[in-house]
């Protein structure tokens, strides 16, 4: 059996070569996947279900819910850009939503799986504007304005993070050890696999007398490679990372 493991394709209008890589992805090697774990950043950004006017939105819900119909099951967890998208887009995309950590079993081993932006836990700044964003009364007063003023407001956050980060150093944008260690010991010291630093690794915490995996996934990006991706995959009881172009 292999499950998959993706995260922080950033999937733009603008970018459009992410999705054609996604595409050949989940026509060709997702097939052989029994699920398909999406864990974050699935987009560059998400204003809410109701926004139909991209038809890249349409294109990647027509090719996921294509591959969820072969029988593969598609899961999604919210990454810190794509948090808004709802029960709407995952029944046209066929994937079920995950609660952020979520605990699977591969072949009899623990995993634990979450995005990694709450674990940044030194960039203070960030997550007094993820409490924020997470509360469920401000969501739901974000997603009664109109689109257009939801748009509006995202491009000034999105501007807003971009300044911000420029004068962060790279250290805090990072998970922090002890928030990692404490996920681990309250999950049982599972394997955790984890998606948003973009700093693709395998790292191994030593947490209360267990050693614990904690793999990296990569983003997706256009560099001067082309555009790229990777997925992690579970085989015969181990992981590995296949590149995606
Ligand atoms: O995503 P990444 O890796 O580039 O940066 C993140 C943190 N930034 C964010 C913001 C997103 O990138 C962009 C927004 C996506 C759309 C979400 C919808 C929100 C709508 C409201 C919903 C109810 O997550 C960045 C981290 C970085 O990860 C590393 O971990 O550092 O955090 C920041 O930079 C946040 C700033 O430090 C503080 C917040 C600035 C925003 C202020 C909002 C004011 C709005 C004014 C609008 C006119
Ligand atoms: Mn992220």
């Amino acid at each position: 059996m292999q499950v998959h493991f993706i995260s922080d394709l950033h999937l733009t209008a603008d970018r459009p070569a992410l999705t054609v890589v996604l595409e050949r992805y989940l026509t060709g090697s997702a097939r052989t996947a029994a699920h398909v774990y999406i864990l974050g950043d699935l987009f560059e950004y998400w204003t809410g279900d109701d926004d139909t006017e991209d038809p890249l939105n349409h294109h990647v819900a027509d090719l996921l819910a294509a591959l969820a119909r072969t029988g593969t099951q598609l899961h999604f967890m919210p990454g810190n850009r794509d948090f808004l998208l709802g029960r709407e887009f995952a029944a046209r995309a066929g994937l079920e939503i995950l609660q952020e950590p979520t605990l699977i079993d591969l072949d009899g081993q623990a995993v634990l799986l979450c995005h990694g932006d709450a674990e940044c836990t030194d960039d203070l700044a960030y997550q007094a504007f993820r409490s924020q964003v997470r509360s469920p009364a401000y969501q739901a007063q974000f997603l009664a304005q109109p689109l257009a003023a939801r748009k509006q407001f995202i491009a000034g956050v999105r501007m807003k993070s971009e300044q911000a980060k420029a004068g962060k150093q790279a250290e805090i944008m990072d998970v922090n050890a002890a928030a990692i260690a404490e996920l681990l010991r309250q999950n049982g010291y599972p394997r955790l696999i984890h998606g948003h630093t973009h700093r693709p690794a395998l790292h191994i915490h030593e947490v209360d007398g267990h050693s614990c995996e904690r793999w990296v996934l990569s983003d997706w990006r256009e560099d001067s490679r082309g555009a790229h991706g990777e997925v992690l995959i579970w085989e015969d009881g181990r992981l590995n990372r296949l590149p995606l172009d």
